[in-house]
Order: C-alpha cells, then sequence, then structure tokens
C-alpha cells in the first residue's frame, strides 16, 4: 500500500517536512478553502500539488470532494451542481490527480459525541454514545419523532435509551448540552464537510434547516438520488480516468430519523452494481464499517477488494450496549493484520491512510482537529508500517521503508 496522510492544507500544525520523516509518501488533502457547491480551480490545485510535491511527496488522493445537499436531496438545481463537480474532477484530471474520495451521507457527515473519552491507559480516544446522541435529538434539537425513532431503536438493541436519556437530563447542564453540540455538529464537522463552520453562531438553527431539506426521505429515494449523481458523473469519470470512492457512512446506522445508505454488504454490493464501472469505487473504512457489528469486516474486504480505491485502516470496539469507540489499531473489531494481507494481494499500490488516532502525549493542547491528532497518528502508522513491513515479507512484495538510503550509491562521498 502507498503510506498516505490526511493534511489540512498550509494552515494545518503538522508540516510536510514532519510528515517525510515519518515515511509518508502520499498525501491526502482537499482545496478546503474553496466554499461548497463552487468549481476548484485548476490553479489552485496546481500550486497545492507542486507544493506536496517540492516535499518528496505526491497528492495521492483527494478527500473530499464533497457532494452538495442538493445533489443528495434531489434539489431543484442538482443538475447545474452536478456540473460544478464534473468541472472539478477534470480540473484535478488534468493535475494528475485520478482517486477522489467522497460520501453520501445527509447532512451530518460523521458522528461522534465524545471527542476525548479517556482510555485505561491515561490516552483519549473518539467515542460515540446513543443515549447522548438520542439526547441531543430529543433536547436540543428538539426533532420531531425523535423521542418514537429511538424507542423502536432501543427496543431493537435491548436497551430502553429514553429511560437512559432521561438519567441524563437530570445531571445536564448548560454547558453539557453545549459541549454536545460542539463534538456532533460543530467541531467533527467544520473541517471536513463545510456545512457547518466553527464560527456559525446558531449552529443547531443552521443544522435544523439542513434536516427539514430531507423532510420524508426514504432509502429507496436517497439511492435513486445517488445513482443519478453517479450516472451522470461516469462518463466524465472516463473520459478524464477518475476513480470514484465513496466513503462508508459512519456511524454505519440510521441516525435523525435519515435513511444511510452505504453501510453494510447489501448497500456495497447494490451500489456498485447500480453503476457497474470500475470507476465506481469504494474507500474501504475499516473503522466505519467496523463500529456495525452486522459487518464482518475482513469478508467485506475480500469481497470488495477489486473495487477498493482507497482504504482508511482504523478499528472499533463496540461495547455490548451498541456503543461504539475508537480501538488500537492493532485491536478492535477490524483486523488490521488480515485485512493488510487482503489488500497487499490485492494491489500493493493502493493508497492507505491510517485513519485517526489516539490523543497522546501532549497532542491534546494542540488544537488538532477532532480525530486528527500526530502523536496519536504517528504511533499508529509505525504499527501499520510493521504490519505492512511483515505481510510483504510473507507474500514476497519487496517493502522499501521510505526515506532511508535504498540504493548503492547513495553512501557518503569524502
Ligand atoms: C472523518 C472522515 C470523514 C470522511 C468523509 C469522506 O474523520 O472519515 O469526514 O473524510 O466522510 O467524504
Amino acid at each position: 500500500m502507498e503510506r498516505t496522510w490526511r493534511w489540512f492544507g498550509k494552515n494545518d500544525k503538522i508540516t510536510l517536512a514532519m510528515l517525510r520523516q515519518i515515511g509518508v509518501q502520499g498525501i491526502v488533502t482537499a482545496l478546503h478553502d474553496v466554499p461548497l457547491g463552487q468549481v476548484w480551480p485548476r490553479d489552485r490545485i496546481r500550486e497545492l500539488r507542486e507544493c506536496i510535491e517540492s516535499h518528496g511527496m505526491r497528492w495521492s488522493v483527494v478527500e473530499s470532494l464533497p457532494v452538495t445537499e442538493t445533489i443528495k436531496y434531489g434539489g431543484a438545481d442538482r443538475d447545474r451542481q452536478i456540473e460544478v463537480y464534473k468541472e472539478s474532477l477534470r480540473n484535478l484530471a488534468a493535475e494528475g490527480i485520478h482517486t477522489v474520495c467522497y460520501n453520501f451521507m445527509p447532512v451530518l457527515d460523521w458522528a461522534r459525541t465524545d471527542l476525548s473519552h479517556p482510555n485505561p491507559n491515561g490516552t483519549t480516544n473518539l467515542y460515540f454514545s446513543h443515549a447522548e446522541f438520542a439526547y441531543f435529538d430529543i433536547h436540543i434539537l428538539k426533532r420531531g419523532g425523535a423521542a418514537a425513532d429511538w424507542a423502536a431503536q432501543g427496543s431493537s438493541m435491548g436497551r430502553d435509551i429514553l429511560d437512559e436519556v432521561d438519567r441524563l437530563r437530570k445531571g445536564m447542564t448548560a454547558e453539557g448540552e453545549h459541549q454536545l453540540v460542539e463534538n456532533i455538529i460543530v467541531k467533527t464537522q467544520g473541517f471536513v464537510s463545510g456545512n457547518i463552520r466553527e464560527d456559525d453562531e446558531r449552529p443547531v438553527d443552521l443544522f435544523r434547516q439542513l434536516l427539514s431539506l430531507y423532510d420524508g426521505m426514504t432509502q429507496e429515494r436517497l439511492r435513486e438520488n445517488m445513482h443519478y449523481f453517479l450516472q451522470a458523473i461516469m462518463p466524465t469519470c472516463r473520459e478524464c480516468g477518475m476513480y470514484m470512492c465513496v466513503h462508508p457512512d459512519d456511524p454505519p446506522f440510521p441516525i435523525l430519523g435519515l435513511p444511510r445508505i452505504v453501510t453494510c454488504d447489501e448497500d456495497i454490493d447494490w451500489l456498485l452494481r447500480a453503476v457497474d464501472d470500475p470507476h465506481n469505487g469504494i474507500t474501504f473504512c475499516a473503522g466505519s464499517l467496523s463500529a456495525g457489528t452486522h459487518n464482518d469486516v475482513t469478508a467485506l474486504a475480500r469481497k470488495y477488494a477489486d473495487r477498493t480505491w482507497f482504504i482508511h485502516l482504523r478499528s472499533c470496539h463496540v461495547f455490548p450496549n451498541g456503543d461504539f469507540t475508537e480501538a488500537s489499531h492493532l485491536g478492535g473489531r477490524a483486523d488490521i493484520i488480515e485485512l493488510a494481507r487482503i489488500f497487499e494481494q490485492a494491489n500493493p499500490r493502493l493508497p492507505m491512510r491510517v485513519d485517526h488516532g489516539m490523543t497522546m502525549l501532549g497532542d491534546e493542547a494542540r488544537g488538532y482537529n477532532a480525530g486528527y491528532s500526530f502523536l496519536g497518528r504517528m504511533f499508529a502508522m509505525g504499527q501499520v508500517q510493521g504490519i505492512l513491513a511483515t505481510v510483504d515479507r510473507e507474500l514476497g512484495i519487496p517493502y522499501v521503508q521510505p526515506g532511508f538510503h535504498e540504493t548503492e550509491n547513495q553512501h557518503k562521498t569524502l
């Protein structure tokens, strides 16, 4: 696999020079400051690409080229927005970037309720609590029908979520509510989707407005809209050699009364068949998939390796009540060692990034984006490089540790 790293551009506190020192070969990034729904200009793409290349790496994958909400809910201006998307794809391909990661999750890109959940060893990780999320939904967002949805979901999980929400309510403070809003719709979203920015003054109102765009949305209609989008962009992808890879929904189950359509084997099977073209592929995010106990992550990797164009290595631990936290990259439900075997065999050049990581050893004071610490991710990257070296030896694939002397004529000349 190509060792890549998600880098948030020139304002990222983690510099390209630092990444080179830890064995990163390729960069995963986006034009984070182009507003949603606007074409990514070719000269801006070129400038960023050249900056990355000047540090001895390449721009391997775009994550993400966001699909605007109007395309997802099927709004009146979706065709215009699809044209914008196609133009950005052409500009990226013209600069030699041929892999684009995107998602088709309505409104909320990914969801966590706690961004610094303590681990027994003193580090912290991200955490998703059903009860806290339900509290946000019922008492902060005050979404119509929320309580009934959670009652039904709780009973299918063998727990009474409404009771838990009541217990939470008794001890809840204004600061606690503020923290939930920050975690669920501000800090996890601002830097990835652009729907809600850190400086929005009334994030909850804005979020309600966005949700209302999906009133009455069904799984079938959301699928139709995804199909429409993929079919519309495929000719451009074929023309310019662009490989699209949808990111699975995180978490991989419906939330906020909205359908989610990239959550499991049946969904992936549907989307790959619906547009049966190699340019329509997936991002194999082992972390998102492992947060659902319905997913056998290793089996999914075997089944879909031939349509996977980008890999996220991460693993979740799911508690008996369905809550989940991010596990060590050597533990949890995703067997990263076996995944490395499967994907190295399929194609040893596939771009892979270590996804999320612990917050550790001072990361907490540096103000990194949620989940995107430096030391924690570097630790995980070291573990994954060790796995890859071992697996490659087993498979007879030559392993080269990037950044070290590799050829005979690199000796010191005296
Ligand atoms: C969160 C990420 C997601 C992902 C997008 C891809 O850490 O995994 O925000 O980048 O969903 O479109």
